[in-house]
């Protein structure tokens, strides 16, 4: 009889779900396959169903393309041509380049890159870390999709802790703003529907008609990056005609006079215009939200990456406390509940082994770094130069900002660029060594989920197949040929999640290894429901919701909530307009997960191919008809797909759905061609969709008519 074996497991991707998976083994030992992967129904918030991409998992591990053995380059940069070598001989060339590039530049020369291809502590921010602080490599500011909201909501709240997801399914009036958790987080949906189906009023703000606005009450169609205007607007309605929760604001908040104060430029007659909706629909909107409690905001990252994205959060995370909203567990505002898992960073990743002085580059300006040259072509000093870049758990070819320069950089031909991987990515092509990665299913971890409260464990279901190597491991091998000694550099997973468990914190208590790889997730010990803040004790340096925030004033910053313009808007930039008159968003595709799952066949065909969707009033005038191929483009690229014409975009904008791969892209250029490398206002994030481009019609050989 075949030994049929479940382990308790959690999904790794970077979306706030983390779903609670089983995973169904047959075999022993070395022979053990995985036969099914299915959500595991104990748990209360992920329900025992996953999404699409990851219900298909197994396609992923045992897909035949997948890099299982170590590989040095014989072709050209970019051309994606490897022979295959041995792990020691990867590790020995790797050291021995990266010990040549020290003794010359210093070890600042090394540049680590990594995201969110796995959000597990152990796999994502553990070994990894501790090695390269050893090391004295530079810093990397991990910006690319959350901190200028991060920085936002703390400005305000203090802390990324709100709403339980769960107690959605009781709200009255949900706003779901720059968020479409049909697609990006469909486990919080279905509390929205819950909520929909006692009565609740469901709006959704979104320049695109997505599945989640489709689905909505009411979708009003913003134009991309105007949310603080809107909110300002709301807020304004909502203190002149006295619907304010006045006990709330005077117990639980900080500033009220001064944002009344603020409030005074910010009529909806005077926003309606910025906003692209009429005067009347911003009043409804205030009166509604204020009016009918407990009301909720999900609020998630569409709306931050534009130039002001860390404003518009700081400021529509003012909203619940002026309306008193939280004091009800069904009231408030939900952004990430990362903040609420009080863990042992520090043990886990040794920050007190970085050098003093140590820079940090910005993942975001990739580019800039690699190439050691400005957006405008000046020098951008830095020194040492970038020599070796070691990128995991991301594809920056596809998903960093202004492909073209990061092209360009990665195909100097003296930076070393090694890339550890499950897949030949867009990234790998540009690779001197490609190390092979475990997936999920053949690696430990512990996963933290910024959508809900528990602490989820990931058991390995499976031995690495083929060679391939988790990244703790492989950091393992290379600080033992780098020669350092720290014990703490061969810690296994298990001591490296016993060392972030190692915290004394109430809502810790109790939550040990052993019971997490028993149980396979524990909730924080939070009381249920869970009202976070229904008695202010907001974790600011006030304690109180800071309409008026002392710390930003204090880093010269305006310290009262405000709408800072997108950078590229027809309003706050008209010269560029009058060239490039369409605002470009690119938010995920439903059936991919950033770049992750593009290559998967099943998924692919389902999205079928990249395109960039325009208002037929936007399409007509440029001779654009739905189906024909177009040329978006700006000052810092190009890129070609397929037009479809719909009336699901609001007039003056562009929707170009990723993250695909250049491979998979008709000219070998996504999206990123576009976007551009400035930050947002607050937290150094990434303003992927303050884009403006032009858009023009392709004949059938792909040449332009103009
Ligand atoms: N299926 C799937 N799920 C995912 C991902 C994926 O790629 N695919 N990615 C994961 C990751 S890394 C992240 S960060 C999250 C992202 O998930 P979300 O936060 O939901 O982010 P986006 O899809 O970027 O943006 C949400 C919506 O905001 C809209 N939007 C764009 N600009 C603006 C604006 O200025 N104002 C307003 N009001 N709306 C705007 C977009 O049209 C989009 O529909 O999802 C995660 N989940
Ligand atoms: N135009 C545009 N660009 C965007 C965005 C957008 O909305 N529009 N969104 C941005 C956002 S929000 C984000 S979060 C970033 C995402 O950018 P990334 O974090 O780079 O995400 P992915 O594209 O999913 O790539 C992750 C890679 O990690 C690999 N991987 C997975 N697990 C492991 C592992 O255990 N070890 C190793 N070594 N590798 C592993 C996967 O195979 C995959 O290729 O993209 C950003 N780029
Ligand atoms: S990607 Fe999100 S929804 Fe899909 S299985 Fe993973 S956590 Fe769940
Ligand atoms: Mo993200």
């Amino acid at each position: 009889m075949v030994a049929l074996n479940v382990v308790h497991a959690a999904c790794p991707h970077d979306c706030p779900d983390t779903c609670a998976i089983a995973v169904t083994t047959e075999g022993t030992c070395a022979a053990r396959r995985a036969i099914k992967v299915e959500g595991d129904a104990r748990h209360a918030d992920t329900a025992g169903f996953l999404c699409a991409k990851v219900s298909k998992y197994l396609e992923r591990v045992y897909d035949p393309r997948r890099v299982l053995h170590p590989f040095r380059r014989c072709g050209k940069k970019g051309e994606g041509r490897f022979t295959r070598i041995t792990w020691d001989e990867a590790i020995a060339e790797i050291t021995g380049r990266w010990k040549d590039l020290m003794a010359t530049y210093g070890p600042q020369c090394i540049l680590p890159y990594s995201y969110a291809g796995t959000m597990g502590l152990v796999q994502g921010q553990g070994m990894d870390r501790r090695f390269f602080h050893r090391m004295g490599a530079s810093l990397l500011a991990r910006t690319i999709c959350a901190t200028a909201g991060a920085a936002g909501y703390k400005a305000t709240i203090g802390a990324s802790i709100g709403m339980e997801a769960r107690h959605f399914a009781e709200s009255k009036f949900i706003l779901i703003w720059g968020s479409n958790p049909v697609t990006s987080n469909v486990h919080l949906w279905r509390y929205v529907l819950e909520a929909k189906k006692r009565g609740a009023r469901v709006v959704t703000i979104d320049p695109y008609r997505t599945r989640t606005a489709a689905a909505s009450d009411e979708h009003l169609a913003i134009i991309p990056g105007t949310d603080a205007a809107l909110a300002l607007a709301m807020m304004r309605v909502i203190v002149d005609e006295q619907l304010y929760d006045a006990d709330y604001v005077a117990r639980y908040t900080l500033g009220f006079e001064a944002l009344c104060e603020r409030l005074q430029a910010y009529t909806p007659a005077a926003v309606a215009p910025m906003v692209g909706l009429d005067e009347a629909t911003i009043v409804r909107l205030a009166r509604a939200y204020a009016r009918t409690q407990p009301s909720a905001i999900r609020i998630n990252y569409g709306l931050q990456r534009h130039a002001g994205g860390g404003m518009a959060v700081r400021t529509i995370a003012c909203l619940p406390a002026l309306v008193g909203a939280w004091r009800h567990p069904a009231g408030g505002i939900l952004l990430s509940t990362s903040g609420t898992f009080p863990l042992n960073y520090a043990a886990l990743e040794r920050p007190d082994w970085i050098p003093p002085g140590t820079r940090t580059i910005n993942m975001t300006r990739l580019g800039e770094a690699l190439t050691n040259r400005d957006e405008a072509g000046r020098p951008a000093g830095f020194d040492p130069p970038v020599m070796a870049l070691y990128v995991y758990n991301s594809n920056p070819a596809a998903i960093a900002p202004d492909q073209n320069q990061v092209l360009a950089g990665l195909r100097r031909e003296d930076l070393f660029t090694v890339v550890h991987e499950q897949f030949f990515t867009d990234t790998t092509d540009y690779a001197d060594i490609v190390l092979p990665a475990t997936t999920q299913l053949e690696h430990m971890d512990v996963v933290k989920p910024y959508g809900h409260l528990s602490l989820m464990f990931n058991e390995p279901a499976i031995p690495p197949l083929g060679e391939a190597k988790s990244n703790s491991d492989v950091f393992r091998l290379l600080a033992q040929a780098m020669g350092y000694t720290e014990p703490e550099l061969q810690e296994s997973d298990e001591q490296l999640i016993r060392a972030v468990l190692d915290v004394r914190h109430p809502w810790m208590e109790g939550i040990t290894f052993e019971r997490l790889r028993t149980e396979g997730y524990v909730r924080l010990n939070l009381p249920s429901p869970f009202a976070p803040f229904a008695e202010g004790g907001f974790p600011t340096p006030s304690g109180k919701c800071e309409f008026y925030s002392e710390s930003l004033a204090r880093q010269g910053m305006d310290p009262l909530p405000a709408y800072v313009p997108p950078r590229e808007n027809v309003h706050s930039n008209p010269p560029l307009a009058a060239r490039y008159p369409l605002a470009l968003i690119s938010p995920p595709a439903h059936n991919f997960l950033n770049s992750t799952f593009v290559n998967q066949d099943s998924l692919r065909r389902v999205e079928k191919e990249p395109i960039v969707e325009l208002h037929p009033s936007d399409a007509e005038p440029r001779g654009i008809s739905d189906g024909q191929m177009v040329r978006v483009f700006n000052d810092r690229g190009a890129f070609c797909v397929r037009a479809r014409v719909s009336g699901r975009i609001r007039p003056g904008v562009a929707y170009a759905p990723g993250i695909w791969w250049a491979k998979f892209s008709p000219d070998g250029r996504n999206v990123n061609a576009t976007t551009g490398q400035a930050l947002t206002d607050l937290g150094g994030g990434a303003t992927f969709y303050d884009v403006l481009v032009e858009v023009e019609p392709l004949d059938a050989q792909g040449r332009t008519l103009s």
